[in-house]
């Protein structure tokens, strides 16, 4: 595959990292070039503009935008750029990620942000969505997403099996 970077994951700051590492494993896995980047809407937000900005010229193809608390990241992102941003709220205030949810979600109309679930299942599926859009030109991807969601299934079956030798017998069986 190509050394350009296809996706780019931004967080405001890395202590947003332990939220994100589980993501960036499947995305290593995918073999799929990323980049990451340390980038504040509030702190520096002349990079952040300016990297959205040059995103698509550089070959770019989706934005994953990770940020907490009063999180307008993936937002700064999308108002200089018309590639697809994914925002993940992260759980890293005394809100526990309620407020970057809402301030990651609430965009205004023309403006989108695609916006998962908070914190670290947010930040997988943040990942597994970059994918399914590069997917729809690669027919590698769609098999490595639909072996994922096996492998996942496969999970479930193992702890249903668990489950049920556990409480066979049901109110006649072991305590
Ligand atoms: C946000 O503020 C960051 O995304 C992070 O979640 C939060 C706190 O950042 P630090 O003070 O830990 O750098 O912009």
């Amino acid at each position: 595959m190509s050394d350009t970077p296809q996706i780019i994951l931004l967080m405001g700051s890395d202590s947003d990292l332990p939220h994100l590492e589980a993501g960036l494993a499947l995305l290593r896995e995918s073999g799929v070039a990323f980049e990451v980047r340390v980038l504040s809407a509030h702190r520096t937000p002349e990079e952040v503009r300016e990297l959205s900005l040059g995103a698509r010229g550089a070959g770019v193809k989706v934005l994953i935008a990770a940020a907490g608390a009063a999180a307008h990241l993936a937002g700064a992102v999308a108002a200089s750029t018309t590639l697809p941003v994914i925002g993940v709220p992260i759980p890293s205030s005394t809100l526990a990620g309620l407020d970057a949810l809402l301030a990651t979600v609430q965009m205004p109309g023309g403006v989108p942000v695609a916006t998962v679930g908070i914190g670290k299942a947010g930040g997988v599926n943040a990942v597994l969505l970059a994918l399914s859009i590069l997917s729809v030109e690669s027919a590698d991807l769609a098999r490595f997403l639909a072996d994922y969601r096996k492998k996942k299934a496969m999970a479930v079956f193992e702890k249903d099996t668990a489950m049920r030798r556990r409480y066979a017998g049901g109110a006649d069986g072991p305590a």
